[in-house]
């Protein structure tokens, strides 16, 4: 019997064996967990994260993991078991990360922009046995949350950390732990460790889907696709012992987390500088105090450093800015231009997604290529086709749906059999959503997309989950949420709504929203009521003529009120 079946595992669709062994004899998986990342650093003194004030070297970050995991171990949580995770971009983020990997307990990464529906949604699904939450948060304020979910899951243990009531401090609770760490050392993985070989195959963590449904999905990664795709994105990045990374996007999200992100960093040696949020103040000064060498932004975060930028006079905080990495939602050309012009570092556009491809800009691209494409594919075994509505492959130049499978592209999403039906295809495939053109050197230039989904700023919003919360007011008959252009994010949400009561008003429906327990960035920028929506000839709402619509009404809006 192999050692892959003793060890309890979380349940995930495996690549078929012919590819998984393609994978491995070409050198893309090496059977390394994801751990292994972390215990590189030739300089174990080296500062892996700087938060604030807080600097911690490589050795104090494989440190306290270990001591956590082996806190955690005490506390009952195992191989196996699964944790619901959410943390700002705090260093503890990745304290508890790497010491759930080491614990082999899967941590899926919740946004810190998350509320009660999306949490109860993920604890529905995974059935976490632990929950790890900041003691900041709105949710963790209080036990109310908490018990309340209790009651359903009542096996499911709490940690919050900070320094609120109930919250346990990090470094106390670590403290005193250093004795038993040695005991409990074999009951999980350290850095540099060799595990056997059947842990990389399984799942790590989860990353969350932007999704196009009702309930939000899960994706499982395993150490090996997930160690590859960081391997690979911090080669094409050319990282080193002196990148010096802002982490300014939500940590747990794959692009600061994986494209190359922080883990990126971590491995190459270098150093990753947290900051809140993308605010350009906020980050220019941390660019200057800690001589940033990279970053990476969504688009409409590009757009508020470049104003900023431009009402500076004579500073120059972004000196040693080499790199930007621009991803997320649809960059325009215009603005693409202006980064090397006017904040003087290079530009890489990055079209990636949680649940595997990614596609990057070189560095030693034409101007042409970086502002105009969104990159090819990281890995020389990622297969993308782009294909018409019948399947059919369409002619480079031309628009079609992107198609992907390879080594750290997912095979499904965590028990979602239904979903996994319809954006699969017979050969593995999956079907993104998103519309592309490719040219003949594998380029692609992303042009629109056919799933169900809200862009609002890099920000990804299932109409589908709004629209359902909708329908449960009973003033609500019918609803469709639909995007309206906006010059700041790209996109806002718009929801169309059909009612019989003519006093409702847009701030009852977005109140409604919010005390559900719904995320701020869900709720519908704008409410628009309608006595009927459009149909399409099989009877479906017909978005494509609603924004249509919508654009209109708002263009028109705009010259009212600038007449
Ligand atoms: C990244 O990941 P997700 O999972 O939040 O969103 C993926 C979707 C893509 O399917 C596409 O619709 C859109 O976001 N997208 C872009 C884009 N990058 C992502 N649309 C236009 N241009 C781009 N450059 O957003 C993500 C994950 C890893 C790295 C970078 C982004």
């Amino acid at each position: 019997m192999s050692d892959a079946a003793i060890l309890p595992a979380v349940d995930f669709t495996p690549w078929p064996g012919a590819l998984a062994d393609n994978y491995r004899a070409r050198g893309f998986w090496i059977d390394r967990p994801l751990t292994d990342l972390l215990g590189r650093a030739s300089e174990p003194a080296a500062a892996a994260v700087i938060c604030g004030t807080r600097k911690f070297s490589y050795a104090e970050l494989d440190k306290l993991s270990s001591r956590l995991a082996c806190v955690l171990a005490t506390r009952g949580l195992k191989r196996g078991h699964t944790a619901l995770v959410q943390l700002p971009n705090v260093a503890e983020f990745y304290v508890v990360f790497f010491a759930l990997l080491k614990l082999g307990v899967a941590p899926v990464n919740a946004l810190y922009s998350h509320q009660r529906l999306e949490m109860t949604a993920y604890t529905e699904q995974l059935r976490p046995a632990l929950m790890i939450g900041c003691g900041r948060h709105q949710l963790f304020s209080s036990r109310e949350f908490f018990c309340d979910l209790q009651v359903r899951y009542p096996d499911i243990q709490l940690l919050v950390l900070g320094e609120t009531e109930f919250a346990e401090d990090l470094a106390m609770l670590l403290e005193g732990s250093a004795q038993a760490t040695e005991e409990h050392r074999a009951d999980f993985l350290s850095a540099g460790d060799s595990p056997p070989a059947s842990i990389a195959q399984q799942v790590a963590f989860f990353q969350l889907s932007g999704g196009s449904t009702g309930t939000p999905k899960l994706i499982p990664r395993t150490h090996n696709d997930y160690h590859y795709s960081v391997r690979r994105s911090a080669e094409i990045c050319r990282l080193s012992s002196e990148t010096r990374y802002l982490c300014a996007l939500p940590a747990a999200h794959n692009f600061p987390l994986s494209s190359p992100g922080a883990l990126g960093v971590f491995h190459a040696g270098g150093t990753v500088v947290l900051a809140d949020s993308p605010e350009p103040g906020h980050c220019f000064d941390l660019i200057a105090r800690h001589k940033v060498t990279m970053a990476a932004l969504v688009p409409s975060a590009v757009a508020l450093w470049l104003e900023a930028h431009h009402r500076l006079s004579d500073e120059r905080p972004l000196n040693s800015l080499r790199l930007l990495q621009v991803g997320g939602a649809n960059f325009a050309e215009s603005l693409a231009r202006r980064v090397p012009a006017e904040l003087g570092c290079q530009l890489q556009q990055v079209f990636g997604m949680a649940e595997g491809l990614v596609n990057y800009t070189r560095l030693d691209d034409s101007e042409e290529k970086i502002f105009t494409t969104q990159g090819c594919p990281m890995s020389a075994a990622d297969e993308v086709r782009v294909l018409d509505e019948q399947g059919r492959p369409v002619p480079d130049g031309e628009t079609g749906l992107l198609y992907t499978r390879g080594p750290y592209t997912f095979r499904g999403y965590y028990r979602a059999p239904e979903q996994n039906a319809r954006v699969f295809d017979r050969d593995g495939f999956y079907c993104s959503g998103d519309l592309v053109q490719r040219d003949a050197a594998g380029y692609l230039k992303v042009v629109g997309r056919v799933k169900d989904q809200i862009n609002r700023g890099g920000e990804k919003i299932a109409a589908e989950e709004v629209e359902n919360l909708l329908l449960t007011h009973r003033d609500v008959q019918q609803v469709a949420l639909v995007s309206i252009p906006d010059a700041g994010l790209g996109e806002k949400s718009c929801a169309c709504v059909i009612t019989a009561n003519a006093k409702l008003k847009p701030p009852q429906l977005r109140r409604y929203l919010r005390e559900l327990g719904l995320a701020e960035f869900k709720l519908p920028d704008r409410f628009q009521f309608l006595r009927a929506l459009p149909l399409t000839a099989v009877g479906k709402t017909d978005k494509v003529a609603l924004r249509a619509m919508m654009k209109s009404k708002m263009l028109q809006k705009k010259r009212e009120e600038s007449a």
